[in-house]
């Protein structure tokens, strides 16, 4: 094992995102988002998106295979319980939670700005001043305790009036859109954000079109658009923010893994290798600024219709990134017989699919704990692509309980400490033996917030505990957790101090 070493002015900190904290969904003018339309699931329910068809009929579908018919109007209905609506109460509570953050050490805060609480339905000509000062707050309250804010500008929440009346990404006129929030935003926190991230694990269109882009259906073609404009736009806010400030450093955001052959069959290692293009794909046009053949040779099998204009490839390929950033929370197996996949099939619940590795131990959520794919991904990565790896997601959804101690309440979430803890250790590998440039570390959740992909409250990050329970009661009340107290030596030592 090597040295800990960590870099000078390494980036330690926490991330969050707008739509599973802020709350104060319909609060100074906001406007509805994709998420605020998602209801709560759990474990085994999934979570529904509510939408009303001409006929005036009020429907529920879950989010993972949505496919809902042409003239849905997405909506919040009555009877329906919406996490997003209320969240953690971030929205009230972000001076509080930012002076934690900020007795904790942290050098960044990852956070997402709700792009409907600047322009309520997307489309207007004029942004929100009541949304744009919150954001104002929040950005002085990090500055405060020298925490620099780090800000995704799309984060699994779209306009909700865009996907209603003029389908959203699939749209090429959302990519206007969004560069008028972005040159809104860019212009505004001038001085205050220098870090930036397009979208949110832009793959994740793949997987659901509805969580990443607030869109109801889900075909090859669907996904070629998004991904499309999505691409495109990234290329350009990267440019447009380069232009509004030259300080300012813009990533993109992909949800990576590692993807492991079952055995050393050449088909399993060739499948996982077709598999890792799930990840690849997004990465290569962000950081090398084209389409690789293999995407399009697999638009080509697919029947899929593309082109790009030579303005578009002129986007791409000025518009290339400056750092990776990626979020990491387990790897998967892959396995081309049928019977050794069904006799292994994983419980993960984010329709990832894939297998059990029986190496590996899992969280309550069936995700596998896997610091050496982290290693796998970080090497691969930096091999691939020699641009600088921002990791803005990782840690363990675990099932924390409140006791009191001596009259105080506390938390003893020692399996969060544990998966964070090897990780900082793979990183450090990755780093010092490995020679990866790493930027900062920002672990999902820092305070316990409201699951993307089941809308439970009891799946729990955080380094402080947040008293809401599943079905939205409770005092909102904050309590410190013993990973706080654990993280916050980390940071005091650069990563020295593990124990
Ligand atoms: C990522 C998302 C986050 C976050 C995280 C954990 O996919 O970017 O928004 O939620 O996963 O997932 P979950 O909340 O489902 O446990």
């Amino acid at each position: 094992m090597s040295e800990i070493r960590f870099p000078e002015g390494f980036l330690w900190g926490g991330a969050i995102a707008a739509n599973q904290a802020e709350g104060g969904y319909n609060a100074d003018g906001k406007g509805l988002s994709s998420s605020d339309c998602t209801t709560r699931g759990s474990k085994t329910k999934p979570r529904m998106v509510t939408y009303q068809l001409p006929s005036g009929e009020i429907k529920a579908e879950p989010m993972f295979g949505l496919n809902a018919p042409d003239g849905a109007k997405f909506g919040c209905f009555e009877g329906y319980d919406y996490p997003s609506h209320n969240a953690i109460d971030f929205y009230h509570h972000f001076k509080e939670d930012i002076a934690l953050f900020g007795e904790m050490g942290f050098k960044t805060f990852r956070l997402s700005i709700n792009w409907a609480r600047i322009f309520p339905t997307g489309m207007e000509e004029e942004p929100n001043e009541a949304g744009l000062k919150f954001y104002d707050e929040v950005f002085d309250e990090c500055l405060k305790y020298n925490i620099k804010p780090l800000v995704t500008l799309s984060h699994y929440e779209t306009p909700i009036a865009l996907s209603n009346e003029i389908g959203s990404w699939t749209n090429p006129k959302t990519i206007d859109y969004f560069l008028r929030y972005v040159k809104c935003v860019g212009e505004r926190y001038k001085g205050k954000v220098e870090y930036w991230l397009t979208f949110n694990e832009i793959n994740v269109a793949q997987m659901s079109p509805w969580m990443s882009s607030g869109i109801g259906q889900r075909s090859p073609q669907i996904v070629a658009d998004i991904s499309k404009h999505q691409l495109i736009a990234s290329a350009k806010a990267v440019m447009l923010l380069h232009e509004i400030d030259p300080n300012n450093k813009v990533g993109n955001m992909v949800a990576y893994g590692a993807i492991y052959p079952y055995t050393c069959n050449p088909d399993d290692v060739i499948a996982s290798k077709m598999g890792m293009h799930g990840y690849h794909f997004y990465e290569d046009v962000q950081a090398r600024g084209y389409y690789p053949n293999y995407k399009l040779k697999e638009y080509e099998r697919e029947n899929v219709n593309f082109s790009l204009t030579d303005e578009e490839k002129e986007v791409l390929k000025n518009g290339t990134v400056d750092f990776l950033s990626i979020s990491y929370y387990m790897s998967s197996v892959i396995s081309v017989d049928p019977e050794v996949l069904a006799k292994n099939k994983a419980e993960g619940n984010m329709g990832l699919g894939g297998m059990r590795n029986p190496y590996l131990k899992a969280s309550e959520w069936g995700w596998t704990i896997d610091p050496t794919g982290l290693r796998i991904a970080l090497n691969e990565l930096w091999e691939r692509y020699q641009k600088p790896i921002f990791i803005v997601e990782n840690s363990l959804g675990t099932i924390d309980e409140l006791v009191e101690e001596d009259g105080k309440m506390v938390c003893h979430d020692k399996a969060h400490i544990d998966y964070l803890r090897d990780h900082i250790l793979a990183m450090n590998e990755a780093i010092n033996y490995d020679g990866v440039e790493l930027l900062g570390y920002t672990p999902w959740g820092c305070i316990d917030l409201v699951s993307a992909s089941t809308g439970e409250m009891h799946k729990r990050y955080g380094f402080i505990y947040v008293d809401y329970k599943d079905d939205g009661t409770g005092s909102g009340d904050r309590y410190i957790k013993d990973s706080f107290y654990w993280y916050k030596k980390v940071i005091a030592s650069n990563g020295k101090d593990l124990d």
